[in-house]
Formats: structure tokens, sequence, C-alpha cells
């Protein structure tokens, strides 16, 4: 029995660029990839000793329809399914079997059916050595329904071909699965649930002391470790442990300095962010969401009262930690001052790398059945469903407004002095606090400068004024040319998502610019702002 198992590209069309992918940050770097899906590493684990197994990764190989293999296991987000069911027919027209598993399939398997041959929903780590054995026998199932989530002490640690490690920018790790809380926009409590799950401190221990130590490039001798959990801390007495655990690995100089995805009531506990701290965690990622108070209450995102912004972004950064704050445009609560509102918000703060996204119905969550009740939705064309276009009708502005909005609202944080300004701010920060600046050797920097010279060569003089202004900050703080290169990589999201610009591009963005900061034009409460809520408030003030 010989299984192919084959992380597809994410789009039908190479020449996307999709947010998150970091596709310049890889190409300076002569990297293929962020990571391959953990989901597929996982399953691919689980998979029966004896059966033979091959990966193929699209962004590093072209898949070889005709190759023999007995079954094709292929993943989907929504976002990328459009793909994924291409593959699938080039497959099966050579009589090859397909099984789809994976977060689409599992909030849509009847579609899936009619793209694939078997489909797999949940998490499949106890179901898949089933599916595989009915395969053998020739006796594959159309679907198998995981019904519980597994225990995560139970589950195998991720399986990848060796001698690949050196494709890749991140180490992945997930500890925790599920969270408490129901945001409307979020599918994570439909596919993870709300019950906390969690690996054993020693077995998450153990598989940071094996992560490969190949360093991926010249500036990469430690290769950065993302933690893909949907909230680290869902249960802070399992994180602390975890992180006490992680201290002396830290200290010792073990651990790659590493970023993790928590809700914001992470900065209220001192202790705790000390932790992260001397754990060496370097980035917190922050689902921010919005800026309003009417938007944080309509969509159920009320932990984000927990204290106000301005602190819990100080106080992360006292740490020395730098912050990904994630931000949606077009709620129904957003009228067109929000991408003005949110961008003094962040340079206000200075939060160092904000990524925005266009609010996104996804099937399964609350909001994808009320928009398509409501006859909001314009399609499912799946593809789109990425949150970088407008797929749904926007309540206070149009659809044109929103996407050259979002547009705009990137290319001002990223494409002006206001990037620079954050990352000056940040290693000022860094240099003060305490002689724990963590600049990039001067070889690193030159490394990074050597690269990006040819892309400055090639570029418009918009592109050579703020590459020659980033060498002369970066020169001046002696600072980590890795927060340049992820900065310069949305910078390049930008200059692609330019093409999506409306024909009413020019009228709009008169609007961001000059319209007046809370136009207000339907509901007083539509502005106020997060930290002039009262609970935020109260709760700053009693820290
Ligand atoms: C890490 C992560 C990312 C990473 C890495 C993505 C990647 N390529 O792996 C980054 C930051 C790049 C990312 C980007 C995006 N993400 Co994301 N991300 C996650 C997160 C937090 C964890 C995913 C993970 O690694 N889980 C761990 C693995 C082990 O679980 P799993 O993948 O679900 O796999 C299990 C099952 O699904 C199943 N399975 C999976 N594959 C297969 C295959 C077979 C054959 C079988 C049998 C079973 C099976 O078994 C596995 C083991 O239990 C999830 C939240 C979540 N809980 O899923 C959101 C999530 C998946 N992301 C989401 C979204 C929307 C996005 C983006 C579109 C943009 C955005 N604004 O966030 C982009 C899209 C990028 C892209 N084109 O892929 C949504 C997806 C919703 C949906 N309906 O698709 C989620 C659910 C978050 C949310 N808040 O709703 N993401
Ligand atoms: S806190 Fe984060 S992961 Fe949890 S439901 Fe809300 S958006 Fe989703």
């Amino acid at each position: 029995m010989h299984i192919t198992f084959i992380a597809t590209r994410k789009n039908s069309d190479p020449a996307e660029r999709e947010l998150y992918e970091m596709d310049f940050l890889l190409r300076i770097l002569g990297l293929k990839r962020c990571f391959v899906d953990l989901g597929l590493q996982t399953i691919a684990a689980c998979t029966p000793p004896g059966v033979e197994m091959t990966l193929v990764d699209e962004y590093s190989e072209e898949i070889d329809y005709t190759a023999p293999t007995d079954l094709v296991a292929l993943s989907a987000k929504t976002s990328c399914v459009t793909r994924v069911y291409e593959v699938a027919r080039r497959f099966r027209e050579q009589g090859t079997t397909v099984v789809l598993g994976g977060i689409h399939a599992t909030l849509r398997p009847d579609e899936a059916l009619e793209h694939v041959d078997c489909v797999v929903t949940g998490e499949a780590e106890q179901v898949w050595p089933q599916v595989v054995a009915d395969a053998q026998a020739g006796k594959l199932k159309a679907r198998y329904d995981t019904g519980d989530y597994p225990p995560l002490d139970q589950i195998p640690l991720p399986k990848w071909p060796t001698g690949r490690a050196k494709r890749y920018l991140f180490h992945q790790i997930q500890t925790t699965r599920g969270c408490p809380f129901t945001c409307r926009f979020c599918s994570v409590p439909d596919i993870s649930g709300q019950a906390f799950r969690f690996k054993p401190v020693d077995r998450v221990i153990a598989e940071l002391r094996a992560l490969p130590k190949t360093a991926a490039s010249p500036l990469l001798a430690k290769r950065p470790l993302y933690v893909v959990d949907d909230n680290f801390i869902s249960r802070t007495k399992y994180t602390r442990e975890l992180l006490e655990a992680m201290v002396p690995l830290a200290q010792a100089g073990e651990l790659p300095p590493w970023s993790a995805e928590t809700t914001l009531n992470v900065a209220q506990d001192d202790a705790l962010l000390d932790l992260f701290r001397d754990a060496g965690c370097a980035t917190l990622i922050v689902g921010i969401e919005s800026i309003s108070q009417a938007t944080l209450e309509a969509m159920a995102k009320g932990i984000n009262f927990c204290m106000t912004y301005q602190d819990a972004i100080a106080r992360i950064h006292d740490r020395g930690m730098s912050v990904v704050g994630n931000f949606i445009v077009g709620f129904d609560t957003d009228t067109r001052a929000v991408f003005k509102d949110t961008l003094d918000f962040i340079q206000e703060t200075g939060i160092l790398y904000p990524f925005f996204s266009i609010l996104t119905p996804m099937p399964g969550t609350a909001l994808f059945d009320e928009f398509k009740e409501a006859g909001r939705l314009d399609h499912t064309d799946w593809a789109r469903y990425d949150t970088r276009h407008v797929v749904f009708e926007p309540r206070l502005m149009r659809r044109d407004e929103l996407m050259d909005g979002y547009i705009w609202l990137y290319e001002q944080a990223y494409g002006t002095g206001l990037m620079l300004d954050r990352l000056d701010r940040h290693w000022r920060r860094k240099s003060s606090d305490g002689g724990a600046h963590t600049g990039s050797p001067w070889t690193e920097r030159a490394f990074v400068k050597a690269r990006l010279l040819p892309e400055m060569a090639r570029g418009d003089a918009e592109l050579r004024q703020l590459y020659r202004q980033s060498f002369k900050v970066l020169s001046q703080h002696k600072g980590d040319a890795g927060n340049l290169l992820t900065m310069l990589d949305s910078y390049d999201f930008v200059r692609f998502m330019r093409r999506y610009r409306s024909e009413k591009w020019e009228d709009n963005l008169q609007t961001f610019t000059e319209a007046p900061a809370q136009p207000g034009p339907t509901d007083d409460n539509l502005t106020a702002p997060q930290w002039h809520n009262e609970k935020a408030k109260r709760r700053s003030a009693r820290l």
C-alpha cells in the first residue's frame, strides 16, 4: 500500500499572493515555504507501519499525476479548497482514489464528496488507521466522521520525511486545542470545540528538544518557532506550567525565538507576561479585531474589554516582546472612518506588525448563517473566502469602499514612513530595556542588504526610497534584520494588492483621508473606541 500526501498550493493561480504566506521574505531567504500544514504532517504520523508514504509539496515540486500510488490524501481550509478540488479531479481522471480531510471537508462534507472519493471529518488521528485499513482491503467508505476530539497526550509527533527541513522558514508546534470563546466570525469553536485539551508539559518539552537543529539560511541560524494553538492561554494554569518548563531551555539557548496566538487578557497578568519573556517568547499574536466597542460587542468578543488596548500593548512591549495585531474590517458597525481610526491607533501604540483581514463569513460560523439568511452573500466561490476579497454586502459602506479602504490601510501601515517609525520605536525600546537588545550581528545585516540590493535596483522610485531609509534605520540601531524583512514582506503584499483597487479608488481615497474621524452616520455609539469602555478602563485602573 502506498499513500501520497499532497500539500497543494493555496491557489489555482501560482501568481497569486497569499496573506500570511510571506512569499517575499521566503524569496529573499531562498526558502520554499513558511511550513507545511501541520494537519497533513499529523495524519501522516498516524499512518500504520508498513504503509509506504510519499509527501509532495506543490511549492517545491510539480505534482506527477501519473506516479503510481494507491491513495492520495489531501487537506484544505476553505480558501484553498478550490485548488484541492482541481488536484483531486486530475488524480481521479487517472483512476486514483482521493481522500480529503481538514477544515473545509469538516464544515462542508457533502460538497466535498462531489469532488473526492472519501471524506474524513473532524480531528482524524483516531479514525485514520481505519481509513487506511479499509482502503487496503478495498472497502473504503465514502465518509468517516470523527465523533470525539482525540486526547492530545495520545497523538503522535508530526511526521515529515527527513531532508526537507531546509526548505521551510518556521518550526511549528501545537500544545493545546479548543478555545472557550465563541466569537461570531471564527470557525475555531466549530472545528476544535470549546473544551480545552492540552499536551502534557513533558511531551511538549520533548517535542521542543526534538526540533531539527539545521539552519534554514545564513540569516536563520535559529529557525523561529510558531505555536499554532488557537489561544495559547486558554487555561492559564497549564500555560504557566508549560512556560516554567520552557524557561530553563530558553536560558540554555536551546529554544529559538517563538511566537504564539493569545487573547488580549494575557496582558492582565504580570507574572504570566514575565514568564513569556523568560521563556524566550519574541512575539505575541493578539486578536485585536476591532477598535470599536460596538463591533466587539456585536461579535461577542467581550474578552477584549479586559483592559484598555493601550495598556495591554504597553505591558507586552515593556517585556521586550513585539505584537502582531490582527484586525478585521467590514463589520456591520464599521463606517468608512474605521480605516483612518485603526491606522491612528496602530501608530499611537506602535504595534509592530498589524495584519488586516476583510471580514469573511466562513462556512460554519454564526456570521455565515446570518448573512446567507439575509441574502447578503455574493457567492460561495471559496477561493475568494481568503479574507482579502469582499464576498458580501457590507452595511455602512459600499463593497468598493471596503476593498479600497482595506488596501489603503495596508498601504499606509507599510508603504510609508509610518512603518519605519514603528520599527525605529521598536528598536529604541529594545535597546533601552536593560541590555536585552537582540539585534542581528553585522554579518546577518550585511546578508540581508546584499539580498535586497537587486530588488532595489529593479524597483521603482517609491521602493528604492523605502529600502534606502530602511537600511539607514537598520544600521543606526544595529537592529534585527528579521523585523525589517517581515515588514518589507507586508510592503510587498501591499504592492501586490494594488491590482485590486476599484475604479473609484481616487474618489474613495478622499473619503478615507478627509472624512472626519467620527462621522457617526447612523448611530452615536458606533464611534466609541474600546479604550473608552467603562469596564476596560476600570480594569486597567486596577492593574
Ligand atoms: C496555524 C494557522 C494558520 C497558519 C498556518 C496555516 C497553514 N498553512 O497550515 C497561517 C498563519 C499561515 C494561517 C493563515 C490563514 N488562516 Co489560519 N489558522 C491556523 C490555526 C490557528 C491552526 C491550524 C493548525 O495547524 N492546526 C493543527 C492541525 C493539527 O489541525 P488541522 O489542520 O485542523 O488538522 C486536523 C484535522 O483538520 C484533520 N485533517 C487535516 N488535514 C487532513 C487530511 C486528511 C487526509 C485527513 C484524513 C484529516 C485531516 O486531522 C488533523 C489532525 O486532527 C487555525 C485554527 C484551527 N483551530 O484550525 C486557523 C484557521 C485554519 N485559519 C483560518 C483562516 C481563515 C486563515 C486565512 C484564510 C487568513 C486569515 N485571515 O486568518 C489564512 C489562509 C492561509 C492559507 N492560504 O492557507 C481559519 C479557517 C476557516 C476555514 N473555514 O477555512 C481558521 C480555522 C481560524 C479561524 N479563526 O477561523 N493560518
Ligand atoms: S478568542 Fe480567538 S480562537 Fe477563540 S473564538 Fe474568538 S477569535 Fe476564535
